[in-house]
């Protein structure tokens, strides 16, 4: 690592910064373990972190305006991606969060999934609705039948009814771009739902007799879903009017389980030849706060309002590192690549902080799902799937 001390010059600072900036761009990745559990393989560093963010986007460059080559645009965080491949490019659509805690979307770009991530020259330009975002987040990144690559991310503006004094009460509902080349986003109108809040929408990527379908996340408030909740599933006639029809609960919160509190569906789900694979996140309450962990569900082929399989409890955890953060004791993720050859990079965010990727398969995956115990929602339950397993071991 190069130290600068205070009296470096202007030049001698510029060069140990892209010197610094280039070393953790160019940073090999590998798996973490040599034994892991034969589900996925985490990496071992993050694949985008706010320090990968551009110099640029960051200093100053021009000694006369800032001598001292101070960092002039904090960032704070880089997490919550969307994910596709592009061009033969593995995409991330980063939440950028700036030091003013304004987050944003930019797009990094790496030629094999797991290192070498760097962002594009400058971040995506959202185009505003009448009523312009106060902050807008966790893009999911969908590549529809219809053509065009959707961005739906969450939109979040003050809560116009919140009483005087209350300077922290928000709205978030679904706002929505499309792109033909992830440069040029038209805005169309945020979700018509009936529900006072959304959160977590996802487009399905496939019309269902004809219609759009949206994985909705009805609440009742801000951070609490209140009595509903959910992972909810409505239809769409035409995205430039997105009114939400028939939206109905497919999979509830439920307790004593990891998404006892709430959860939210992730990317868009993976089709596969046995159902669609859909990557949720869960949360339940703790003494330390609420812990978010990434679960792993299949809906039926045909009908994708039915939910075939659900393993018991989390697929992935915050481990060591990712506990720490911003908002500590959280995995989210709102983005996975399916690659040509069935290898599937799960893109997933510590603690309000940072990226990662695991790796897996499709072939891996629907094993887990299908081949995963279900939860017996009691401790005895728990205790007799072990000894079936012991069992059936004790029998080869
Ligand atoms: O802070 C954890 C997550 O909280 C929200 O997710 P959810 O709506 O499911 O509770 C989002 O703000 C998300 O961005 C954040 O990572």
């Amino acid at each position: 690592m190069t130290t600068i001390t205070s009296s470096a010059t202007f030049l001698e600072r510029k060069s140990a910064l892209e010197k610094q900036h280039k070393t953790l761009l160019e940073q090999k990745n590998e798996p973490q373990e040599a034994v892991g559990n034969g589900i996925y393989e985490r990496y071992k560093n993050p694949v985008v972190t706010a320090a990968h963010i551009p110099l640029n986007w960051r200093f100053d460059f021009n000694e006369n305006s800032n001598p001292f080559l101070q960092e002039r645009i904090g960032v704070n965080a880089a997490f919550n991606a969307g994910a596709m491949k592009w061009n033969g490019k593995y995409l991330l659509a980063v939440r950028v969060e700036g030091i003013d805690r304004k987050s944003f979307f930019a797009i990094a770009e790496s030629p094999n999934g797991i290192d070498n991530f760097k962002f594009w020259d400058k971040p995506c330009v959202i185009p505003q609705t009448e009523e312009p975002d106060t902050n807008v987040y966790d893009m999911r990144l969908i590549n529809h039948e219809d053509g065009y690559v959707y961005g739906i991310f969450c939109t979040e503006r003050k809560d116009p009814k919140a009483p005087k004094g209350d300077t922290s009460s928000a709205v978030a509902n679904a706002g929505i771009v499309r792109s033909k080349d992830l440069v040029n986003w038209e805005r169309l109108p945020d979700l018509i739902s009936n529900t006072g809040q959304q959160r977590n929408v996802v487009l399905h990527p496939e019309f269902v007799n004809g219609k759009y379908a949206l994985y909705t996340r009805p609440q009742d408030g801000f951070i609490d879903v209140g009595s509903g909740g959910g992972i909810g599933l409505g239809y769409v006639d035409d995205m430039a009017n997105p009114v939400v029809k028939d939206e109905k609960i497919i999979f509830g919160k439920q307790y004593h389980t990891i998404y006892e509190l709430k959860n939210g569906l992730g990317p868009a789900p993976i089709k596969t030849s046995k159902g669609w694979l859909h990557l949720a996140h869960g949360v339940r309450n703790t003494a330390a706060g609420l812990r978010y962990t990434l679960y792993i569900f299949m809906t039926d082929l045909n009908d994708i309002s039915k939910v075939t399989h659900v393993p018991a409890g989390h697929f992935m955890g915050p481990e060591g590192i990712e506990r720490v953060g911003d908002v500590s004791n959280v995995l989210f993720s709102n983005g996975w690549i399916e690659d040509e050859d069935g290898t599937v990079y799960v893109y997933y965010a510590s603690s309000d902080t940072r990226m990662h990727v695991a790796v897996s398969s499709v072939e891996k995956l629907v094993d887990y799902v299908i081949n995963t115990p279900a939860d017996t929602f009691i401790s005895a339950g728990s205790v007799q799937t072990i000894i079936n397993q012991i069992e059936k071991n004790n029998a080869i």
